[in-house]
């Protein structure tokens, strides 16, 4: 076996992929809504198709002469167990706050900087595996060739001609059977499948064929900012082959006229838990491989596909054809600034859906940033989590999509940062509970990371408790409640120690803060008091109350927790009407009037203190505050304003920045959002939006239809699911409500909009109920259980 640094078993030489083919029309996709297909391979990671089953990721190239299948495993990260906590950071988080309080900011923020940043500063990052490569030999004159990925089948072909002979090559990434299984096969009667196989690792690994049809790499995560590489991986790819014969040799295993072929590719890491990666990887690859040769390729295809469409058919969406929806997918988006193709939006959505099926799954680590799809060792922004809006954004989608119970990996992480985040609270601020700030890794770093400027932000355990309350509120499971309370005490613990009253006006406020990531003045991010943070915890105190009173928990800890919410600051209006982001009103006088962040408006979406109908003065100065914005940002800077608009039911405005999202300088050919680079969150998030176009669900209302722009005039949707765990079905046409169908499956009241006109209903679990419009507004027709 041998050793290197980047150890690659070449399959062959010449793996540069096969060149761009003659644009062929290819006009079946009608029958298909829910794909992504291609008359090219690859030539750009973000024009292959990601494959997942939560924790393996697959991304395919879909060559010729040459496949290119990227791997990743979602717990293969640098580093090892550590600790950045920063011992300085009690005595300078309160230094920084005199300094904060005495409108010292430069003073303040550097003090910080000095002191209470994490060491190392930077988190770790996310790894590839590596990669599967496939060398085909005298493959030449390939024609007929597409590629894609059906949503709904969860699998990636490539097929193409070779003079008469179909070749077809398909991958699937398994959840049940925890591989990735690849299976080669022409239409030819005797075996015209010869390929080479082969594997390689940018990591420190050795590679060996093991056998006459195993190939097996291991290797062990870097290190990195001076905390050693610690977690060890191995992947075995097996071979089964019908028919033809079989060379191996060092350099891979070759295979001749066979019938077909099949892959199965396993990979497992020895990480634990954050503190633990004593796990034994052979093992689990070696009972992953022989449990899948068992099965074969049809039975593992078609547990594959009942898993991965339980989950993908609870919703279906229509918003309507047009003839643009017949052209390859990256044309499509190449072409979405000039065409209006509906078709096009619920692709996007659906392949969201499928996104987060693919890359979280109980068990498995949630989403990161680029949910688990990752070709490099520097991935930007480490791939991991950040908790200022990226990985709440990544999991807005979960619940009114019909995928509820992928949040759970999300309440693990959460879990663990109870548990660092107890020793930072308790070292930075010398409070109970738990606290966490912008940024953690697979490490459960709680602490101030990067720079006091983006870092010195105390609100990420808040925003992660808010966003999972809402799995609570959608589901109305209490065994999911009962485990997210603790953790919300304790959060609602820290923040009762850590808050200080505000030296002008005596309400609490958190300092230092800052609203993330943008400046109130030239560089400075550090404040007291800003506007999300009373936005935040004016949620996360009113949701432990009341998961308190329904667990019948803490009463002491309740009435600590009313005394304090009731004195948090309100939103404010400022002097150009717009809703104030800091305590003071800067925001004019703010060096980045358009930054990405719109983190002020977190109160109108995801939050719902501020609606157009309850607080409207408030609504209306956030509708200045997103216009003074600008529409243009990130990928998921966009995904979040058209949440926002769709809140003000400012239809043809969240159309317009939708088509922002969909057009090639946000969305790549493989549909992945483009921050840019690549981030999953813009996909989720704008996914979300689009929901929110034809269906919200706030304050104990569910809006029908309340931003439905003129381009969708007619279409449908089945599945989607409302707050008070309701599922809601809708059909619409010329611009009209044709009906809405509310399946109740908790009894509860809701207050049912269209437009103007509203409809309580008091729903019995197990009950459906028909609305529709009439001469009074809307009626209803129960239809019973
Ligand atoms: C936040 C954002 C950046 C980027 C990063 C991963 O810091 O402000 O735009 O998305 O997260």
């Amino acid at each position: 076996m041998s050793v290197s640094r980047r150890a690659t078993l070449k399959a062959g030489a010449g793996l540069a992929l096969a060149s761009a083919l003659p644009v062929r029309a290819n006009g079946d996709a009608a029958d298909h809504p829910n794909r992504l297909w291609y008359d090219r391979p690859a030539s750009e990671w973000v024009q292959a198709l990601p494959l997942g089953n939560g924790r393996l990721g697959a991304m395919v190239f879909g060559g010729i002469a040459s496949e290119r299948i990227q791997l990743n495993e979602d717990t293969f990260h640098a580093g090892s167990p550590y600790d950045g906590t920063n011992p300085k950071a009690g005595a300078g988080m309160r230094q920084a706050r005199e300094l904060l309080l005495a409108g010292k900011f430069k003073e303040a923020q550097d003090r910080a900087n000095e002191t209470v940043v994490a060491n190392p500063a930077r988190q770790m990052s996310y790894q590839p595996i590596g990669d599967l490569m496939l060398i085909f030999p005298g493959i030449e004159g390939a024609h007929d060739y597409r590629r894609e990925l059906d949503l709904d089948g969860a699998i990636a072909t490539t097929r193409f001609k070779v003079r008469q002979v179909t070749h077809l090559r398909e991958v699937i990434a398994s959840a049940p059977d925890r591989v990735v299984a690849v299976r080669l096969s022409t239409d030819a009667p005797s075996g015209s499948v010869s390929v080479t196989v082969g594997l390689s690792t940018p990591q420190d690994g050795e590679i060996a064929v093991e056998g006459d049809d195993m190939i097996v790499m291991r290797g062990i995560g870097p290190a990195q900012h001076g905390v050693p590489g610690g977690i060890r991986f191995e992947t075995r790819v097996k071979v089964l082959r019908e028919g033809g014969r079989q060379i191996t040799g060092r350099d891979g295993i070759r295979i001749e006229g066979a019938t077909q072929v099949v892959l199965l590719v396993a990979t497992a890491t020895s990480y634990r838990r954050f503190d633990d990666i004593g796990g034994d990887p052979s093992s689990i690859v070696r009972a992953d491989i022989a449990a899948a040769s068992a099965k074969g390729w049809p039975a593992l295809l078609a547990a594959h596909q009942a898993d991965h469409r339980k989950l993908f058919r609870r919703v279906e969406l229509d918003l309507g054809r047009t003839p643009s929806a017949d052209l390859p997918t990256d044309q499509r988006i190449a072409r979405s600034g000039e065409l209006d193709d509906p078709a096009l939006v619920a692709l996007y959505y659906q392949f969201s859906r499928y996104l987060l099926i693919a890359s979280s799954r109980p068990g498995t680590q949630p989403a990161n940033l680029q949910g688990i799809w990752n070709e490099r060792t520097d991935p930007p922004w480490e791939s991991k989590w950040t908790l200022n809006i990226n990985a709440e954004m990544n999991y807005w989608l979960a619940d009114p999509a019909g995928l509820g119970e992928l949040v759970e990996p999300l309440l693990r992480l959460v879990k663990d940062l109870a548990i660092t985040g107890q020793r930072t609270a308790r070292n930075d601020w010398g409070a109970r509970g738990w606290v966490t700030y912008h940024n953690t890794d697979l490490w459960r770093q709680a602490t101030v990371n990067s720079s006091a400027f983006y870092g010195m932000w105390p609100m990420g355990g808040a925003w992660l408790l808010n966003t999972l309350w809402d799995h609570w509120d959608y589901s109305r499971d209490r065994a999911f409640l009962a485990e997210l309370y603790p953790l919300m005490a304790s959060s609602c613990q820290f923040y009762l120690d850590a808050l200080v009253p505000h030296p002008r006006t005596g309400e609490w406020v958190m300092a230092p803060s800052n609203s993330p990531e943008n400046s109130h003045r030239p560089g400075i991010s550090i404040a007291a008091g800003p506007a999300m943070d009373s936005q935040l915890l004016r949620d996360l105190f009113a949701h432990t109350i009341e998961a308190g009173e329904l667990l019948a928990r803490d009463a002491q800890l309740r009435a600590e927790i009313a005394a304090k919410l009731a004195k948090l600051p309100p939103d404010r209006i400022g002097k150009a009407g717009q809703l104030q982001e800091w305590f003071e009103d800067w925001d004019m006088d703010a060096p980045e009037i358009d930054h990405r962040h719109v983190s002020h408006l977190y109160a109108l979406y995801p939050g719902e203190q501020i609606t157009l109908r309850d607080t409207p003065d408030l609504a209306r100065a956030a509708q200045r505050s997103l216009q003074i914005r600008g529409d243009d940002a990130t990928g998921w800077g966009i995904g979040w304003r058209i949440n926002l608009w769709a809140r003000l039911e400012q239809r043809e405005r969240a159309y317009k920045v939708l088509k922002m999202l969909l057009g090639p300088s946000r969305t790549y050919p493989n549909m992945f959002d483009a921050h840019p680079p690549f981030q999953i969150d813009g996909n989720l998030g704008g996914a979300m939006g689009i929901g929110q176009m034809l269906m919200q669900s706030y304050g104990g209302g569910i809006h029908l239809l309340p931003a439905l722009p003129r381009y969708w005039p007619s279409g449908r949707l089945r599945g989607m699911r409302a707050r008070g765990n309701i599922g809601v079905d809708l059909a619409w046409s010329a611009g009209q409500l044709s009906e809405a169908v509310l399946n109740a499956g908790s009894s509860g009241k809701v207050r049912v909009h269209r437009g103007d006109a509203v409809l309580d209903l008091n729903l019995r679990a197990g009950e459906r109920v028909r609305i529709v419009p009439d001469a009074a507004g809307l009626k209803a027709q129960r239809l019973g259980r």
